[in-house]
């Protein structure tokens, strides 16, 4: 190899090793003054270095950011959904856009490869997970607009079928029950880790704030007449904006058993810290993912904000409370515009701020530092979780 190919390389070495005693120290950044790319920690010769980056997770979510956002080039990396193989970015690269594809496995995969790709340094980056959601009625309603503080993954969990429980245990009002427990109200023994994850609280304040003052979407006629269906006040309110907590499992669930286990089992886990008020799938899993990176310095995981907005309700109006299947199969919500359309209303706000203040506020992220803990169930990234048992089997 020639002596001059040799010194970016072994520079490279150094620069992306994990063996550092602090990732804010090991900060590379040139000062390439044309077009301000700047390389950071792990990625010494990252090209673009967007400030903010939406997420969606399929297709219907990413329509309305392409329609609002002048989004002029298309960069294709490595390990991207098949369906979605680019990155969206805008003229000079400060706001990005990615679709993960539905589901846990690919909004793991995605954000971990994006996260690893050279080409993009993503230690200062602010992220909007924007994404459609189940919503419950007693918090939020068709067209509704959550910001999470914690995002529990529901799927992680032993499952028997009702049929096979009735006869032994009728008092269990659930089929699922927590992994190395034997009943569904105790607290999970065997952690893989990724259960609950909690996202810096003042940063999704700041975001929540800007989307209380956004014109949200109310709806169709239908959506109107379908919220009248329910006694709780949030459900049959015009869409609003509130903070609440997502649940991410890979089924799809719905119905009253199910979400008032989940209800429960969210509580359980945080230790009646979360409010659960939107179910999904993926949020969990882009969180570890996040998690992994910002431990080698790769993105920052206190600049996340996950915001789900309500496409129709979890779970079935009292009238209809005898058949959960109709009331999910025969679809007369009314239609899922408004939780499309207020993605944008109330993320906007949000993206446009972190580029005005960027100079001023975002880029050294002081104001916005977390007072609440924040990461996973195994403490990945320091400090002292208000959730999680100090007795767990890793199994
Ligand atoms: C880069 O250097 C130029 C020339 O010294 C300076 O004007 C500019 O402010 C610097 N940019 C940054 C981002 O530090
Ligand atoms: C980027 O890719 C999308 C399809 O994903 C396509 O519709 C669009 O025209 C492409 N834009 C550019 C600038 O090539
Ligand atoms: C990028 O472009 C936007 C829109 O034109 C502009 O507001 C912003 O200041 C630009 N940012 C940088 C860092 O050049
Ligand atoms: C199960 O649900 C029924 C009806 O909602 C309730 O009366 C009962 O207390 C519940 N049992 C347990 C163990 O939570
Ligand atoms: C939604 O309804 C509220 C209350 O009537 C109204 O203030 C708001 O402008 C409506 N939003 C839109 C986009 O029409
Ligand atoms: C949820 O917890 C409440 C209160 O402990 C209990 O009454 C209810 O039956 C539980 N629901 C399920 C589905 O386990
Ligand atoms: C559900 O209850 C309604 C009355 O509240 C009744 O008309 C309907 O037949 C019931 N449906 C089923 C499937 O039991
Ligand atoms: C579906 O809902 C519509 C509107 O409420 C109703 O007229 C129709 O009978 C329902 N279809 C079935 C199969 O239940
Ligand atoms: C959470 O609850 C579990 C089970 O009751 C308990 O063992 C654990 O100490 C609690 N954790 C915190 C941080 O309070
Ligand atoms: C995924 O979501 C579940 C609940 O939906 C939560 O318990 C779990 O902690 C989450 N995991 C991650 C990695 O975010």
């Amino acid at each position: 190899m020639n002596f001059l190919l040799l010194i970016p390389f072994l520079l490279g070495i150094c620069l992306s090793s994990p063996i550092r005693t602090d990732k804010r120290d090991g900060v590379y950044s040139p000062n390439t003054t044309a077009d301000s790319m700047e390389a950071g920690y792990g990625k010494p010769y990252a090209v673009f270095r967007p400030q903010v980056f939406i997420v969606s997770l399929f297709e219907l979510e990413r329509e309305p950011w392409v329609k609002t956002l002048d989004f002029k080039h298309n960069i294709t990396i490595p390990g991207l959904s098949p369906l979605y193989p680019e990155i969206y970015c805008t003229t000079n690269y400060t706001i990005c856009h990615v679709t993960t594809g539905e589901g846990e496995i690919n909004a793991a995969s995605t954000i971990t490869a994006l996260g690893l790709s050279p080409l993009f340094d993503l230690s200062k980056t602010y992220w909007l997970v924007a994404g459609i959601a189940g919503g419950v009625p007693e918090h939020t309603t068709i067209g509704g607009v959550t910001f999470a503080k914690y995002a529990v993954q529901a799927g992680l969990a032993y499952e028997i079928d009702w049929r096979e429980i009735e006869g032994t245990n009728p008092e269990w009002n659930s089929s699922y029950f927590a992994l190395g427990t034997k009943n569904p109200s105790s607290y999970p023994v065997n952690i893989y880790g990724t259960e609950v994850f909690e996202l810096n609280e003042n940063l999704r304040d700041r975001a929540l704030e800007l989307a209380s003052k956004a014109k949200l979407d109310n709806g169709t006629h239908q959506n109107a007449k379908y919220r009248a269906l329910y006694p709780q006040k949030a459900a049959k309110s015009l869409p609003a904006v509130a903070a609440c907590d997502v649940l991410t499992s890979d089924v799809y669930f719905t119905g009253n058993y199910l979400s008032d286990y989940f209800a429960n089992y969210s509580r359980i886990i945080t230790n009646n810290t979360a409010k659960y008020c939107t179910s999904a799938q993926e949020d969990n899993a882009s969180l570890e993912a996040f998690v992994r990176l910002d431990k080698f310095g790769l993105a920052d995981y206190k600049r996340i904000v996950v915001m789900r907005t309500v496409s129709d309700f979890v779970t079935p109006p009292p009238s209809m409370a005898n058949n959960t299947v109709e009331f999910f199969t025969n679809n007369t919500q009314g239609g899922i515009e408004a939780s499309l359309n207020n993605l944008v209303h109330a993320g906007l706000p949000f993206v446009h701020d972190i580029l005005e203040k960027w100079d001023a506020v975002y880029k050294e992220g002081k104001k916005y530092q977390p007072k609440n803990y924040i990461g996973d169930f195994f403490r990945t990234l320091g400090g002292k979780p208000d959730f999680g048992s100090p007795h767990y089997q890793i199994a």
